[in-house]
């Protein structure tokens, strides 16, 4: 509730641009990724062998040359690592197959790069030539399309007799290609048997307890007998959400030798089997009324799956269908997906998630309907925006989008690039490509439970244990403001532990936008219970009843006599022998939305086809800002990866299903001369607390992947309008290339 938020802002700590605390050791190096601990005594590499094939049958897999090699300790393939179970699914659709996962391929390869064999020795060197030498027989399999593994479908409303009764229909196509989350830090493991049975391994992950969930599955040990440590975590976006088949081969062959091992992929490894983005294709029709006002829209959506499903397979998919039809007032909607498996590597989560090619498909659709209705860009969206007063409103797939000023912050957007319009006339008339490029999208964030323990520490302390992680987000930071408001202490005075399945609380993890918003309140909830774990204790050292106690900066305070106070310190000093803790598992109810409108300004070069974006103005309502300095960062970042997305990146496989795209020379990553020329970040005048927590944060790092893709593909075609080049139907990325085709062939693709 409101009383709530504007309680916990009271305190000062939340909303404060607190440097982040993180910052010290991985700026000097001294941050501790996998591959930087200490190897224990005894500790072996591991490399795999892997498929050469994108499908076929695996005849045999020898191992015999590799163990003969110097350093090699020991091989094993498929045949020998036979996993207990399987890891989760996230089981959105019934008809959702089983998951296929193997550690090791037996009898069947099902794409280039799928692991073979493991190969253990003393040094990464010799496992590297022990993989080389195993010798696997496989008998090629054309790479055959498949049936539909699932099939999800939205209806709502009358579509049909919508559309029969349109003054308008306009179309819009798109094919996202798949995308590398590429993590500056790719993949890693150390497992570490212990004695007496189970294993600690530290992991790169962003889903710590569910990884501690599937290796128990996976290799039969009671979960207890399992932690997971991911300590500092070098970027996941998605693609560290699930387990992979090496991280459970190297778990298996360190219980099975009794011996720590090690691995740290490459980026050709992370490129060739870790999870994948995007790839979907989407087609969608709107139909409107003579004033311009949408009536219904119908979708189709292609969603790959690669050759098995990680936890989040199907969540892309869903995602993009729900999200429809963004921002907007559509009263039916008639939309289909359907997941088939391929050759290719998995497809999971990557930051957006699904909602960035809801936005894409919509915001492509209101510029055809500008188009078509003569209305413009502007005032087809105006037109079209549910507005304030129309939410909380359910969506016609079923949603409900708690908050938010849609069209506030359309006008915002267009206050902040006040005059682009006119100077992109004038350039025009000089002959010059420019365009210009909207987009609105919504952004659903924070759902499900997460949890926290807070400890008094003897010193005073506060020690927050959270079910959520960090990968470079600053969530310490993030999370200590949070508590230091809900217990009135500074924020210093805050420790947050987080990652480590032996000292934290079963929890989510990082990922679908929702740590600020749903950790954040387990955090505040734990808060509450710790205070009242507290009360009776600052009463007997006060000598008052607890009902005359008042919280006060630093602990209690008597009411009416200011000066008689306990702090958290002598509380914690009462208490030697029993610290004070309290743990709490945060339930949100229902889904927090955030939202947002992005202008993007882009020059193209007709010589060449380069398109820049020479800027871009943005504004994104999240709610209660807990440190705007890291919203902003995420912000940024997710704003290169929004125009990586819409420009350069795209993951390419030959017919055979082989990788093209192995490495950052044919992988083309944004890069600092790829940012726009010019970035403005507005706040929205009045921002809209989540519905779905004490905190009121929405989420935000996210957000630059889901709004900037479709402002600055849009962009693009308004600069190729001038030349009398559509995109009504376009494949992804826009490259320099295809931008460059586009023009001199005077049509789209
Ligand atoms: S890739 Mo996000 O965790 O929906």
């Amino acid at each position: 509730g409101s009383a709530q938020n504007g309680e916990a802002r009271q305190q000062g700590w939340i909303g404060r641009a607190r440097r982040r605390r993180e910052d010290a050791a991985l700026l000097t190096g001294a941050g501790r990724f996998a591959a930087d601990l200490p190897r224990p005594p005894g500790c072996l590499h591991a490399a795999f062998a892997r498929a050469a094939e994108a499908s076929g049958v695996l005849r045999q897999v020898d191992l015999s040359a590799a163990l003969g090699l110097p350093g090699v300790v020991a091989a094993f393939a498929g045949a020998d690592c036979v996993p207990a179970g399987e890891p989760a699914v996230n089981r959105f659709f019934p008809d959702l197959p089983a998951s296929r996962f193997l550690p090791l391929a037996r009898d069947r390869v099902a794409a280039a790069g799928q692991p073979l064999a493991i190969v253990l020795a003393e040094s990464a060197m010799a496992a590297l030539d022990g993989a080389e030498a195993v010798l696997a027989e496989l008998e090629p399999l054309d790479p055959e399309a498949t049936e539909p593994a699932f099939a999800g479908q939205w209806r709502s409303g009358d579509a049909e007799a919508a559309f029969a009764a349109a003054a308008h229909v306009v179309r819009a196509g798109i094919r996202h290609s798949r995308l590398a989350p590429a993590a500056m830090e790719p993949r890693a493991a150390l497992a570490v048997p212990r004695e007496g049975g189970g294993l600690t391994i530290h992991l790169s992950t962003q889903t710590p307890h569910r990884a501690l969930a599937d290796l128990a599955a996976i290799l039969g040990l009671d979960p207890a007998a399992i932690r997971v440590v991911a300590g500092d975590v070098g970027g996941s976006f998605g693609a560290k959400a699930s387990l992979h088949p090496e991280e459970a081969a190297v778990a298996w062959a360190a219980l099975r030798l009794g011996r720590p091992v090690s691995w740290q992929a490459t980026r050709s490894e992370e490129m060739l089997t870790a999870t994948q983005g995007r790839g979907q294709h989407l087609r969608g029709e709107l139909a409107l009324d003579a004033g311009g006002r949408a009536t219904a829209l119908r979708a189709v959506i292609e969603t790959p799956l690669g050759h098995r499903l990680p936890y989040s397979a199907a969540v892309p998919g869903r995602n993009a269908a729900r999200c429809l039809p963004g921002p907007y007032a559509v009263p039916a909607v008639d939309i289909a997906l359907a997941g088939h498996f391929d050759h290719r590597a998995p497809m999971g989560i990557y930051r957006g998630a699904g909602r960035p090619e809801a936005a894409m498909l919509m915001e492509r659709l209101m510029e055809a309907a500008g188009r078509a209705t003569g209305l413009g860009s502007e005032e087809i969206r105006r037109r079209n925006l549910l507005p304030p007063e129309a939410l909380p409103h359910r969506t016609p797939t079923g949603e409900v989008l708690d908050s938010g000023d849609y069209p506030a912050l359309l006008a915002r957007v267009l206050e902040m690039g006040a005059g682009l319009r006119e100077a992109c006339a004038a350039r025009r008339a000089r002959g010059e490509l420019v365009g210009l490029g909207l987009a609105l999208y919504v952004e659903p964030c924070g759902q499900g439970w997460e949890s926290a323990r807070l400890t008094l520490a003897p010193d005073g302390r506060i020690l927050a244990a959270t079910g959520a992680t960090a990968q470079g987000q600053g969530r310490e930071t993030a999370y200590a403001q949070i508590v230091a408001d809900a217990l009135r202490v500074a924020d210093a005075e805050v420790e947050v532990l987080h990652g480590d399945t032996a000292t934290t609380p079963p929890g989510i993890g990082a990922l679908a936008s929702r740590s600020t918003g749903i950790g954040g309140g387990a955090l505040m909830q734990a808060a509450a219970a710790l205070e009242a774990k507290a009360l009776p204790v600052a009463a007997r050292l006060l000598q008052s009843p607890p009902e005359a106690l008042r919280p006060a900066p630093g602990g209690f305070a008597v009411a009416g006599a200011p000066g008689r106070q306990a702090g958290w310190a002598a509380i914690a000093a009462a208490t030697p022998a029993d610290p004070l803790e309290a743990e709490a598992v945060f339930h949100a109810p229902g889904e927090a939305w955030a939202c947002g409108a992005v202008l993007a300004l882009v020059a193209i070069e007709a010589e060449t086809g380069i398109a820049t974006v020479e800027r871009l103005d943005w504004v994104d309502d999240i709610g209660t800002v807990v440190n705007p300095m890291l919203a902003k960062g995420q912000m940024l970042g997710g704003l290169l990866q929004g125009v990586g997305e819409a420009l350069l990146e795209r993951v390419a496989y030959d017919e055979a299903g082989q990788l093209l795209s192995g490495s950052f020379m044919d992988y083309a990553m944004p890069r600092a001369d790829d940012a726009p020329l010019e970035t403005r970040l507005g706040a929205p005048a009045h921002p809209s607390p989540a519905g779905n927590s004490p905190l009121g944060a929405k989420g935000v790092g996210e957000a630059g992947c889901i709004g900037v893709p479709a402002a600055v593909v849009n962009a693009v075609a308004d600069a190729l309008a001038a030349r009398g080049v559509t995109l009504d139907s376009l494949a992804l990325p826009l490259t320099q290339e295809s931008i460059w085709r586009a023009l001199n062939s005077g049509g789209s693709e």
